[in-house]
């Protein structure tokens, strides 16, 4: 159902030139097609999606507060264990122990919690 539903979406939304996946990397700095690719992943991999968007808030000095909390407020209750197992896969660390490296005090503890560990 997610793959009709995600086919559909792609389909309504892809002009006809891009039917052809190559296409969509003829130009990597082209922001239309970036977005695109964005949006490709977000439906097609959302686990992946999410583990790059979380990965990329953690890494690096400082946090990307907006992205972390986007990410694991909104898909708590949706696919959170998933996106912890592809964190864990591709950075061999769980994101628990990323979070609570990057992060401190309330802050802190209430990504964990919604991590499912306190
Ligand atoms: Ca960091």
């Amino acid at each position: 159902m997610h793959y009709l539903l995600s086919s559909k979406f792609l389909n309504d939304l892809l002009p006809n030139k891009f039917c052809d996946p190559q296409d969509l990397k003829a130009d990597p700095k082209d922001e239309y097609l970036k977005t695109l690719r964005a949006i490709i992943r977000c439906f097609t991999c959302p686990d992946r999606y999410f583990e790059k968007v979380v990965r990329q808030a953690i890494a690096g000095i400082g946090t990307d507060e907006s992205s972390l909390t986007r990410v694991i407020t909104t898909r708590a209750e949706v696919d959170l264990k998933l996106i912890k197992e592809a964190y864990q896969k591709r950075n061999s660390v769980p994101l628990e122990r990323a979070v609570a490296g990057d992060t401190s005090g309330d802050y802190e503890s209430m990504l964990l919690a919604l991590l499912g560990q306190k």
